[in-house]
């Protein structure tokens, strides 16, 4: 397979050839070749993007060009099944969960967000002057320009179009520079979106990598007006010092180290169920996932008992097999990334309560990005492993004895995404969930989102929010009109 760029409406190689081998984390297989896009290749895109702005596309009334997104959307689902192979071949992630999370949403995040713009009012305010005859104000929202949209490996198609959903239902035009790791749901939508008329230039697609790559020669264009960003947070530093340069607006998406709080006074099947998944879902390569888990200690033996047992539950294997519900990571190099933080586990003195190493997959798979889920106990609150960012399938667990401890401890870190809370007390629910330092808390549930709500993180998880209005605001200009009357 040839996954190539998309600009201006044409899958183009690029200028200088230069190609790049795209791998299956199954078995480490080639899957195809990536075209590597040039500073030349970049600068075509952002220009094609600049003048599709002025274009049909800009002149679209609002209500056509969300009819035009919502025909993305059912395009979307209509090739369903090609957009799951694509998803699964370049993650190895179970069908079962692409199938559920990643593609549905893909689909949905065109539907939501053109329904979020259809529906928001924009606000006036009548001012009283000395002649008695007034003023109006009134907002009026345009689009930002050209959109440069980053976007991770881990839920590829669903938090690349996250993005490009609200950027183009304000009427924007986006470059899109998908993981290097996950090039193909990002290309297919590129057939979309000429299936469906979509104006050439106003969706692009770059391949490539960061530093001195197809992400760097993005965000450091002149012509691009806004950067939205989801990745590492050490990433998300160096883009913010690109879009410094011309003051561009950002909206940066980062890493977290988030924590579930279990109280003794929750429902202990729903605590165990909800941290199953949170902690190991995907891989555990989901930003939202949990890797703290801080448990009252009169259920603190019971829950490490039980969580152990489902892990060891867990059935490893292909996409395509429908028994598994645990694939490999992404990438070897991933890989290689989260089995140093399992031997520094054990270093920094952890018990392994299960998991620890990589699993025989047998002489098919053992090529492959494969690690087994991982539980510890007994770490020190000061150790790597509880401070840095893994984003792999492996948890730690610790006992505490009051509702402050647990507290202190989920806020005693540098990140500020999310939260889980367990408990049946609804006043304690609201204290604690009031008391994180987080964009978002889930009591008794995890990952359950409504896309009208607000999405991001505090301290080193991100800046700004999106979701719902709080996307328009990022990917719209908002201008007061005076009138004097
Ligand atoms: P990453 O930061 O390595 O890469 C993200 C994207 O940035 C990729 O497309 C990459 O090519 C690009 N990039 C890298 N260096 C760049 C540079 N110098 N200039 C421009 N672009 C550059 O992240 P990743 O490994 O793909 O994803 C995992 C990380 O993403 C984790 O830290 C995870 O927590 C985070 N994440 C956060 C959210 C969120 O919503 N907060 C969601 C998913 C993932
Ligand atoms: O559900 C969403 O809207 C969202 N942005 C999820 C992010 C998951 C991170 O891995």
């Amino acid at each position: 397979m040839q996954f190539k760029h998309f600009i201006d409406g044409n899958f183009v190689a690029s200028i200088n050839g230069a190609t790049f081998e795209n791998r299956d984390p199954v078995d480490n297989s080639l899957i195809g070749t990536v075209s590597e896009a040039s500073a030349a290749d970049v600068d075509a895109a952002v220009k094609a993007a600049k003048q599709a702005l002025s274009g049909p596309w800009g002149q679209m009334a609002q209500q056509q060009r969300i009819a035009l997104l919502n025909k993305v959307a059912d395009r979307i689902n209509q090739r369903f099944e090609e957009f799951l192979a694509a998803e699964c071949r370049d993650t190895g992630k179970p069908r079962s969960i692409a199938s559920h999370i990643d593609i549905p949403r893909g689909a949905a995040n065109f539907k939501a967000f053109s329904e979020t713009l259809a529906n928001h009012p924009t606000e006036s305010f009548k001012l009283d002057t000395p002649d008695g005859a007034g003023a109006l104000n009134y907002g009026h929202r345009s689009p930002k320009g050209v959109v440069a949209v980053i976007s991770p490996w881990n839920l590829p198609l669903l938090l690349m179009t996250f993005k490009v959903g609200p950027a183009l239902a304000c009427g924007n035009t986006v470059v899109v520079k998908p993981s290097e790791e996950t090039p193909a749901t990002a290309t297919l939508l590129g057939e979309v979106m000429n299936e469906c008329g979509v104006p050439a230039g106003v969706y692009n697609v770059v391949h490539g990598f960061g530093p001195q790559s197809a992400g760097e020669f993005l965000t450091t264009h002149p012509l691009i007006n806004a950067i939205t960003f989801t990745g590492e947070t050490r990433t998300g530093e160096v883009i913010m010092r690109a879009a410094s340069v011309g003051l561009r607006n950002i909206s940066m998406e980062c890493g977290g180290k988030n924590p579930a709080l279990i109280f003794a006074d929750c429902d202990l099947d729903k605590a165990v169920e909800g941290t199953m998944r949170s902690a190991f879902v995907n891989c555990g390569q989901v930003c939202l996932g949990t890797e703290r888990v801080y448990v009252e200690r009169p259920v603190y033996d019971e829950f490490v008992a039980r969580l152990k047992a489902d892990v060891e539950k867990l059935k490893l294997g292909r996409p395509e097999d429908e028994e598994a519900n645990f694939g490999p990571l992404v990438s070897l190099e991933h890989r290689e990334k989260v089995h140093s933080y399992y031997k520094l586990a054990v270093e920094e003195g952890a018990t392994v309560v299960t998991g620890g190493g990589i699993p025989d997959m047998g002489a098919e798979m053992n090529s492959g990005a494969w690690i087994e889920p991982t539980i510890w106990t007994d770490l020190a609150d000061d150790a790597r492993v509880i401070r840095e960012e893994i984003f792999g399938p492996c948890c730690h667990i610790r006992p505490f004895d009051t509702e402050e401890e647990a507290i202190a401890l989920a806020n005693d870190t540098d990140y500020g995404l999310c939260a889980a809370v367990w408990t049946e007390n609804s006043s304690r629910a609201v204290r604690v969930a009031e008391a994180m330092e987080v964009g978002l808390v889930w009591v008794n549930s995890w990952f359950l989102r409504d896309l009208r709500t607000a999405f991001g993180g505090a301290k080193q998880s991100g800046i700004g929010r999106e979701g719902g209005v709080h996307g328009l605001e990022f990917y719209s200009e908002l201008k007061n009109v005076c009138i004097k009357l």
